[in-house]
Parts: C-alpha cells; sequence; structure tokens
C-alpha cells in the first residue's frame, strides 16, 4: 500500500518500523508517537501496514458503525490460531458470530447480573480472607491476585468451575497458561515472518506455549465434560448450559463441540484477564491518591459502616456512584484494551479529509484518545470527578470508549462493572492501602494491559 500519511522515521525495506517499534509495550510506544506524527499515521511491520488514529474526531468517525466495522488481524488474527471463529475473534460475517451472539446474550442481561452477584460477594469474600491472612506478612502481589479473584469468579459464575485459586499462594496456573498463549499470540505480528527462521530463534517459548496451550484445553475439555456428565444440580442458564443446550433464535443452529470449546477458553480469559487489570490500576491509583480513596470509603461507610461486616445487595452496587467514577477514571487512564481495530466497510474519507479504502487496517487508538487535551487541562491527573454527568457534557462525544464501539462491543461491560465496583468497595472498606514508597508504575502489555510487580500494604481498618 502507497501512503501519504506521515510514518515513524527510519523507515527500512522490507522491515518497515519493526527496528523503532518496541513489541514489548507496542500501543503505549504509538501513544508516544502521536505528539510527533500527529493524528492519523501509518505503521509498519514487515509487510503489513496498520493506520493509528488518534486524533480525537477522526477517532469518534471510525466508530460510525455505517462505514466502519471490526477488523480481524494482527493480534486478533492470531488469537484464532487458538480459539478460530469463537466470539471475540470471529470476523462479524462468520455464522458463528451471531449464532454464538444471539446464543449467549441472555447471560449477560440485568437479571443474569443479578444471578451472579451472591457468586460475586462469596468469591470478594474469599479474596479478603486471604488478604487478611497474607498481608500480615508484608505487601501483597496485587496483580496476582486480582486474578485469582475474577477467575474464580467467572469460573463459577459461567461455567460453575471452582478453581479453588485461594487455596493457594502461587500465581493460578491456569491463568498463567492462557496469558501465556495469549501474551504470544498479542506479539505475533514482531514474529519473524520466515517460518523456519521463526521457530529456530523462538524454539523454547513456542514450546512453552504448545505446551500452555495443551494445559489451558485439558482444563477445558474438564470442564465441559463435567457438566455433560453430571448435569444436575447445575443452573440451566449459565454460559455453559446455554452454549450446550439452547439453539440460536434465528435459524435454529447449535454450536459444535469444538466452537464450545473455543468459546470456554475465550470467555475464561476475557472474563478475568481484564477485569483483574483494571482492579489492579483502580488499586494502584487509590493507593497512591488518598484524597479519592477517602471520598471512595465515605460513600461506602454510608451504605456499610465502618467496622461491621458488610453484606451488599445488588442494588447497593448501583449506589456507590463515586466507587463507579473511580473504576471510569482508571479506565480512562489505562484503558486496559488500549486500543480496537476497526476497518472502513467502502473506501471512504475519515474525518471528512483523509482517505481510506476498504478492509485497510487500521486501530483506534484509544490510550492516547483518552489522555487527549480535551479532557481538560491536567489530563493525566486522576480525577473520578470527569465523570460527573455535569462535566462529562461538556465533552465532545464518542471519546471514551474502554469497551470498544458498536455491534463488537464488549459483551461483559455490565458484568466486568458490577464485579470492578464491588470488589473495589469491599476492599476500600476493609483495608488501607499503603502504596510501596519505591514503586514506579511500570506497564506490560500481554493482549490486555497491566501493572507489572505492583505491591500494596494493607492495613486493616
Ligand atoms: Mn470485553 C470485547 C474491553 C471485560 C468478554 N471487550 C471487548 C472489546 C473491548 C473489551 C475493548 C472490543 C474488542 C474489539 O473491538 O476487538 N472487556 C473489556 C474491558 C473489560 C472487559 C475493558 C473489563 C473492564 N469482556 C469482559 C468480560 C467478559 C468480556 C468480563 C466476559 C465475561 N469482551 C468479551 C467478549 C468480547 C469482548 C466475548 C467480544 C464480543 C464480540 O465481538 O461480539
Amino acid at each position: 500500500m502507497t501512503t501519504t500519511l506521515p510514518h515513524p522515521p527510519h523507515r527500512l525495506p522490507v522491515l518497515g518500523d519493526v527496528l523503532t517499534a518496541d513489541p514489548a509495550r507496542p500501543t503505549q510506544h504509538l501513544a508516544e508517537q502521536v505528539p510527533e506524527l500527529g493524528p492519523i499515521f501509518d505503521t509498519q511491520i514487515f509487510r503489513h501496514h496498520l493506520t493509528v488514529v488518534s486524533g480525537t474526531d477522526l477517532y469518534a468517525d471510525l466508530c460510525d458503525e455505517k462505514r466502519f466495522g471490526k477488523h480481524v488481524g494482527f493480534s486478533i488474527g492470531f488469537a484464532r490460531e487458538v480459539v478460530a471463529d469463537a466470539l471475540f475473534s470471529a470476523y462479524t460475517t462468520e455464522p458463528n458470530w451471531s449464532r454464538a451472539h444471539n446464543i449467549l446474550q441472555p447471560a449477560f442481561s440485568l437479571s443474569a447480573m443479578k444471578n451472579y452477584h451472591a457468586t460475586m460477594v462469596d468469591t470478594t469474600r474469599e479474596l479478603i480472607a486471604y488478604w487478611d491472612e497474607r498481608a500480615r506478612s508484608g505487601p501483597v502481589d496485587v496483580h496476582t491476585d486480582t486474578s485469582k479473584l475474577t477467575l474464580q469468579t467467572i469460573g463459577r459464575i459461567g461455567f460453575g468451575h471452582d478453581f479453588r485459586s485461594f487455596e493457594s499462594s502461587e500465581p493460578d496456573p491456569y491463568a498463567t497458561a492462557v496469558t501465556g498463549v495469549f501474551a504470544y499470540m498479542g506479539r505475533s505480528g514482531y514474529r519473524i515472518p520466515v517460518h523456519w527462521l521463526d521457530h529456530l530463534v523462538h524454539r523454547r517459548t513456542i514450546a512453552q506455549v504448545e505446551a500452555d496451550l495443551a494445559y489451558t484445553r485439558s482444563v477445558v475439555d474438564d470442564v465441559i465434560r463435567t457438566r455433560r456428565t453430571h448435569p444436575e444440580g447445575a443452573p440451566d442458564d449459565d454460559l455453559l448450559a446455554l452454549m450446550l443446550t439452547t439453539a440460536d433464535p434465528e435459524g435454529g443452529r447449535f454450536l459444535s463441540d469444538e466452537n464450545i470449546r473455543n468459546q470456554v477458553i475465550t470467555f475464561l480469559n476475557a472474563g478475568h484477564e481484564t477485569t483483574s487489570g483494571t482492579l489492579s490500576f483502580a488499586l494502584h491509583l487509590l493507593a497512591t491518591h488518598p484524597d479519592v480513596a477517602d471520598l471512595a470509603r465515605a460513600e461506602i461507610e454510608s451504605l456499610w459502616p465502618a467496622g461491621t461486616d458488610p453484606d451488599p445487595v445488588f442494588a447497593d452496587i448501583h449506589k456507590l456512584k463515586y466507587v463507579r467514577r473511580v473504576v471510569d477514571e482508571t479506565l480512562r487512564l489505562w484503558p486496559i484494551a488500549p486500543g480496537f481495530l476497526r476497518e472502513p466497510l467502502r473506501d471512504t474519507l475519515l474525518g471528512g479529509r483523509y482517505p481510506v479504502r476498504a478492509g485497510q487496517p487500521m486501530v483506534a487508538l484509544t490510550l492516547a484518545v483518552h489522555r487527549d487535551p480535551v479532557w481538560g487541562p491536567d489530563p493525566l491527573a486522576f480525577d473520578p470527578d470527569r465523570f460527573l454527568p455535569e462535566r462529562a457534557r461538556t465533552r465532545p462525544p464518542g471519546i471514551y470508549k474502554p469497551f470498544g464501539t458498536g455491534l463488537r462491543q464488549c459483551i461483559g461491560r455490565q458484568l466486568a462493572l458490577h464485579e470492578s465496583v464491588l470488589a473495589l468497595a469491599l476492599i476500600l472498606h476493609r483495608y488501607d492501602l499503603e502504596p510501596d514508597p519505591g514503586y514506579e508504575l511500570e506497564v506490560a502489555e500481554e493482549f490486555t494491559l497491566k501493572p507489572v510487580n505492583l505491591r500494596l500494604g494493607l492495613r486493616r481498618r
């Protein structure tokens, strides 16, 4: 593709921008290039071009569903090597996308959230019991433990499976394996595009990924087999039951066994690593902004007085409006899905001025848009009250998209928000957060963003 868009300096034939790219933190690096390269620029990794869109008006226009749709390529294309046409990685035109979307939609309704609430409370209490014990001997490893919480939660509410994540102090082996697989897929665009050479150079990594994938599949196959042989006592409306026993209301088709396996892997991953990242960043931001933590606690203690043992009911979560703003603001500064891929449905002009071609791979760079000066004089400041309705109204629409956009936006949004608000509220009710004084936030990209080696002291209140 020839392009007149700006591109990074020192571009080389064949390699493109490989030497100036940063495979370990690709989207953070792209966001860092915005001041130099502008609101829309081109990058090239080997022979693949990607148009990077970070101008707020261009980003909003890229979300116009009449002219643009989800692009399946790059890391999502590589994810298809593992989970094929499961919900997240399917082309919108593939029959299994709408089939699975229709079959699974009931599991994300408001009444479904009400059903999940008690399990979410129980699982958060397990985290707190675990932290009560461990925090006495020093700071806790935040992301390892938020991952235990969210994996345990999605395992139970989606699939009736108990990962028993809190029985060991090690990271959950399933989380480690599946994160390894997806992290590898996320980096795959930077793999040497010569197959035999790539396999020679990376043979140990590849062997590890294959072992991780085999383990992931064996756990998932076990979960499915257990439900098939013992459906008695299990809910008839969780994710697994819907997939095993219900057909697409449009067309009457069921999902195949292989597709169900891929959906389970997808949901265990999408359902846990996103919410754990959100909680980890939120806890870091709260620990380093005690004024915000105090305001949140005041709200929480107005519902559940200090010193009591809270028994949150479903409706409480919607009363925690400040805690919700903390989550919204966390996902603004650290959108754990730092961008989403789009493509023009036909040749068009982006923002009325940049010609783009049907199918051209583009990324809507949420990470940069969420920090644009349009947010105010200090866009990097952590200020949950940006999400007060009266302040939100003063901003242009279409610039806050942590859950993606349109038809292919996140199906788990309500679940993730309910779980995040609930967990943060119970954690803040229980503990004062003590940041590690020497800690400088470092953010890893393994498909999603997550803080590296974040530790916090927890002092029971
Ligand atoms: Mn989720 C799609 C962000 C939690 C399951 N999710 C997306 C997309 C974003 C996203 C962005 C769109 C990706 C794209 O356009 O390519 N998701 C999040 C964030 C959180 C999150 C920021 C938590 C915070 N997601 C969850 C949870 C689940 C889930 C929890 C499941 C229980 N997400 C999905 C699935 C898709 C998706 C499935 C794909 C939906 C589709 O394409 O139809």
